[in-house]
Formats: structure tokens, sequence, C-alpha cells
């Protein structure tokens, strides 16, 4: 019998909230399921990718990390992964590094046996460059009785897919018995093709879109193959307060339901939708916070105008200016994320298209509205332009030129688009209505 816990979407080093204690809890979140692989004497640890956030985690993350996988090596429980869509470099992997320090296999198509099970690993590709796939895997060693592939993306049949699993399966020069996923955050298990294939969601929330507790798989592969989820304990309390505001309510409503609950150390995430009066965001997170909130963010679904801005702008300061101007456009916190993903420097150009793609799909299924532009002009106004048109000539003109000379740019990005994201930094750190500049389930 060979037993291997299944875990993925990691995010060390995600600064979310741009709290430090958010950052340290992917971290803790990581320790958790590696004390429990540790405690439960797994035969190994297995990774579905995005171990870290981006593709330039800091020290003190990579410190943490390399800590971590001490302790997993000095119990030999072997740890095993596939590079994942947010931590892909161009030259070299950090997994490498790590296998360097004999603290990591990473996988491939050549199997690595635990026990009984030959493990295979597929790294995340490129839509753009999946038809040219070719799923080629060296034979099953003899001695194994179970294949198993690991691999990072959006994978049929689960929401927003974009990979042909069935293909995969096919065209596979090996049998698989299970696939073990990362990329959707939202764990999940189908069988396809006689075939086990299952997501092990992510560690903690990368978004506030993921509200089921989190945890990771534990599977067990003997006469079959059993997967089961075990939670995870130490991660860090979301609080989703949902308010419906009836004509005439406003923030007294609203923090009346905020009192309701305790928040002690908690991200609070409170939506607002129906009718009533403006909310301030300042109004809901002061109080949260006074409650002892950890982070409060509102996110106002409902449609009402805007008061006036002033329009005069500064150009002593043109990150200042740009930032101006962005607010300025009446764009939907939606258009507004998705802008900041477009000039992100942490996101690879070749996957900025389909970044933008899979999140707009998203923030569509979760609200229809999500694009609608907040009314801060008169409609009438032959100078407005509909958020739909900004966020098309803005993606395309952005996106079109590093796409186009993408296949020798995948990890590494220019100057020019490096310098452009100073300006979305700075401005992703000021936002306080913004939820997260993440990715939601597929960050
Ligand atoms: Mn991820």
């Amino acid at each position: 019998m060979t037993r291997v816990i299944h875990t993925g979407d990691t995010h060390i080093g995600y600064q979310q909230y741009n709290s430090p204690e958010r950052r340290r809890d992917f971290l803790t979140a990581f320790r958790e399921v590696v004390d429990d692989a540790i405690s439960n004497d797994v035969d190994a640890v297995v990774h579905a990718g995005d171990l870290f956030h981006d593709r330039r985690p800091g020290l003190v993350d990579l410190q943490g990390t390399v800590s971590i996988l001490r302790d997993l090596a000095d119990a030999d429980v072997p740890f095993l992964a596939v590079v994942g869509n947010h931590e892909g470099k161009r030259d070299a992997q950090w997994l490498d590094l790590f296998a360097d320090l004999g603290l990591a296999t990473r996988l491939e198509a050549v199997p690595k046996l635990v026990g009984d099970v030959a493990f295979y690993g597929l790294d995340f590709v490129p839509r753009s460059r999946r038809d040219a796939l070719t799923y080629e895997f060296d034979p099953i060693p003899s001695d194994a009785d179970r294949a198993v592939l690991v691999s990072h993306g959006l994978f049929e049949p689960f929401a927003h897919a974009d990979w042909d699993t069935e293909r995969l399966l096919s065209e596979s020069t090996v049998a698989f018995d299970a696939v073990l996923l990362g990329d959707n955050h939202a764990a999940d298990t189908a069988q396809v093709r006689e075939t086990w294939v299952t997501y092990c969601g992510s560690t903690e929330r990368a978004s506030a879109s993921e509200r089921d507790p989190r945890g990771y798989n534990l599977l067990t592969f003997d006469e079959e193959v059993t997967i089961t989820r075990r939670g995870l304990t130490n991660t860090r309390e979301f609080v989703f307060i949902d308010v419906d505001l009836e004509a005439g309510e406003g923030i007294d409503r609203v923090q009346e339901r905020i009192r309701q609950h305790d928040l002690a150390d908690a991200v609070v995430i409170v939506t607002v939708d129906g009718e009533g009066k403006p909310v301030t965001p300042a109004a809901v997170e002061e109080l949260a916070i006074d409650r002892g909130a950890l982070v409060a963010r509102l996110n106002d679904r409902r449609e009402l105008p805007d008061e006036e801005e002033d329009v005069s702008v500064s150009f002593a300061d043109p990150d200042a200016a740009v930032r101006k101007r962005v607010r300025e456009l009446g764009l939907s916190n939606a258009a507004l994320e998705i802008d900041e993903t477009v000039r992100d420097g942490d996101v690879a150009d070749t996957n900025v298209r389909e970044l933008v793609e899979r999140r707009v799909r998203e923030l569509l299924e979760d609200d229809e509205t999500a694009f609608e532009s907040a009314p801060d002009r008169e409609p009438d106004d032959p100078d407005v332009t509909t958020v739909a048109d900004q966020l098309h000539a803005d993606t395309t003109s952005q996106t079109a030129e590093p796409a186009d000379r993408s296949d020798s740019d995948e990890g590494e990005q220019s100057e020019a688009v490096t310098t452009e994201a100073t300006a979305s930094d700075v401005a992703a750190e000021e936002s306080s209505t913004d939820e997260d500049a993440s990715l939601g389930d597929f960050a």
C-alpha cells in the first residue's frame, strides 16, 4: 500500500491585502501540510504547482520554504512537484534549486517510483502550445503497479476548464490510474475514462471567492485508489458577511450585521447587494478593524452614483497621474482588477491573455453586472467610452506585443513592461476599495 498527500497552490510569498500577516499565513499553511505528512508517515508529498505566488519569492519566503522542505527530507518523506503558471521562470526553476539541495524531485516524463506507484509530471503549458503536446511518457517500470500524473492547469471536467483531459488520457503513452492537479483552487474529484482526476484546492484562500474550508487530498493506492479529503486547521479565518440592503437602508444596517460576528484576527469580507444608500469602504473597514479584524474589505455590488471628483491632474508625478486617470475612468472593481493583471509585472507576458480571459469569465459567472461602469459621468457625455471599449483597448494594446514575441520570452519580461508595472503596483497598494490583485480561483 502506498499513501501520499496531494497538495498544491500554496502561493507562498503572497502578501494578500498588503498584510505581512497574510504573507506569513501562506507559509504556515504549507508548514501544516508538511507536519501532517510527517506525523502520518505518508510515503510522499506530491505538490501540483504554484508553490510560490510569483517567480520572484522573497528571501524570507525562500528560507521558510527550505526549512519546511528540510524537515520533510529529514523525516525521509520525498517531496515531488511540478511547476505552476505563477512561479515559472525561463531558464531554471526554483524547484530545480530544491532538487539540487536534495529537498525535492521535479516530476517529468521519466517516472519517479514511490512504493509501487510511478509518478510522472507535466508542468503548466500555455494554451497556445498545447496542440503541439504529444503526451509521451517513459514506460511504467516493471516493479510499479500504478501510474499517476501530476500537472497544473484548468482541466476538464471542472469549472473554467480549457485543457482537454480526454485527449490527454487517450493520447498518453502511459495509462494513468490518477491525475493529481493544481491551478483550480476549488477541491474536486471526477472520473474520466476510468481515471481519477482530482484537484486538491489551495491551502490558504488566495481570493475572497474561495469560501470553502481549505485542505488537501490523501491518496491511498491499494486494491483500489482512494481519495480522502483532509481539512487544515490553522488557516486564517475568513468571515463573509453578505448584506442585501432594502431601499432606504445604509451603513447602519451594514454595521449592525458586522456587529453580529466575532471578527478577532479574521479577514472580513463584507458584500453589499440590493438597493439602499451609499456605503463607504472606510465606515465598514474601520468598524471591523475596531472589532479586532486583521483586514476588512467592502465589496459593493450595487450600482450607485459616485460623488463628483476633482478632475485636475498634476503631471509632476506620472505614476500619480496614471492612478488618478484610472480612477476617473469609472471602471468597475472587476475592470480595475483586470487592469492590474495586465500591468502586473509578476505575470509572465505569455500568460497575461490567458489569465485575463479566465478572470473575466469567473467575474461574470459570479456577477453578470461585474463590468458595468460606475456611473460617475453623464451617460450621454460624448467623451465617455464604455468599459468594454476601455477593457478591449487596454488588453489588446498591452498584450498583443508581448504575446506575439512570446515563445522566446516565457519567463523574463522586457524592461518596458517591468517599468509599466511600477504604477500599477503602487496603485494596488493604495487601493482600499478593491479586493486583492489576485486572480480568484486561478491565482
Ligand atoms: Mn494557483
